[in-house]
């Protein structure tokens, strides 16, 4: 694929960027560097990045995060060009309307359940994030020091610092690439990816007291209710980062991680070391994601949701399907 990302906006004046609900390290990195970007090579070219609220520590590390929009809803103008990073479209959440609306339209993404819904589609589920699909775009001789850094992030991020089996030869050369610009790494990495409040440790000790393991240890699962969340003064986002702590318990081979919404639903969380493929069970609860790591939102009682999730792994290690 020859394809840049200049050639998929030329002619356009106005680009909307933005990713999906829940912005991660992968989706604000992905946006920004291709708002940046793209703003360098085609002079006159403005571009708008919309997303919900993103996390402090990527509003720390991120370059020019401060750009971000979160009012997709009250902007009334329409776009010669929408760029839908790290998702489908049915993820965009606010900004979607101004996807519907966009003259034009490309989907640059990793996620295996991505059908490919924009004029343009630039998805490939092979690689480890969607930092690295979009660099495949990019010119080198324009990429910076900034848009190095929001890429790095992305690519730490979603390949959990290069340790999940989606990280692939070509991930490390682009990392490696990145890494020419100098910039700390090593904070950014504590920051982003380890470091954690003592509101989410509190919630992760007690998701790893608490789990339930069955299927003779295979299947670990736990839920959180809310007044628990509340309790130790976690929110929703704390929950993040449980289930694959839970999936390092030895002989488990998929963990869930059940955290209740306000809402009253569920979001589900699920890891899997290999030999579960998670993407099929979230997606027959109308969620996706991909073999190893996949979610999904239920509503009903979560003790049978668990137990529906825990059928579905059970039938798969008897179907002796392997990744
Ligand atoms: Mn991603």
């Amino acid at each position: 694929m020859n394809m840049d990302l200049m050639e998929i906006a030329a002619g356009a004046a106005r680009v909307a960027v933005s990713g999906h609900i829940h912005p991660d390290g992968d989706c604000v990195g992905s946006c920004v560097a291709a708002a940046l970007y793209l703003e360098k090579a085609c002079p006159g070219l403005r571009a708008d990045v919309f997303l919900d609220e993103v996390p402090r520590e990527l509003m720390q590390h991120v370059p020019h995060a401060d750009r971000i929009r979160t009012d997709a809803e009250q902007e009334t103008g329409s776009y010669d060009l929408f760029l839908c990073l790290d998702t489908a479209p049915d993820r965009l959440g606010e900004a979607r309307r101004l996807f519907d609306s966009a003259a034009r339209t490309c989907n640059i993404d990793h996620h295996i359940s991505n059908r490919g819904d924009g004029m343009i589609n630039v998805v490939d589920p092979s690689a480890g994030s969607a930092c690295e699909v979009l660099y495949r775009l990019l010119d080198p001789a324009l990429v910076d020091r900034e848009i190095a850094i929001a890429l790095y992030i992305g690519i730490v991020t979603d390949t959990g610092v290069f340790r999940y089996s989606n990280t692939s030869p070509e991930t490390l050369r682009t990392a490696a690439s990145l890494l020419e610009y100098d910039f700390d790494f090593s904070s950014i990495v504590r920051d982003v990816f380890y470091a954690r409040t003592r509101a989410q440790h509190r919630l992760m000790g007690m998701a790893l007291s608490q789990m339930d393991l069955r299927l003779n240890g295979m299947f670990a699962c736990c839920s959180l209710p809310l007044s628990v969340q509340q309790s130790v003064g976690a929110q929703t986002s704390d929950l993040d980062g449980i289930s694959a702590q839970m999936a390092l318990t030895r002989g488990v081979d998929c963990a869930v991680l059940a955290g209740e919404l306000p809402t009253g639903e569920w979001k589900c969380s699920l890891r899997s070391n290999g030999r579960t493929d998670v993407s099929a069970i979230a997606a027959s609860f109308g969620g996706g994601g991909h073999r190893r790591a996949a979610g999904c939102t239920v509503r009903g009682d979560v003790h049978d949701i668990l137990l529906e999730m825990e059928c579905l792994a059970a039938n798969q290690a008897a179907a002796g399907l392997t990744v």
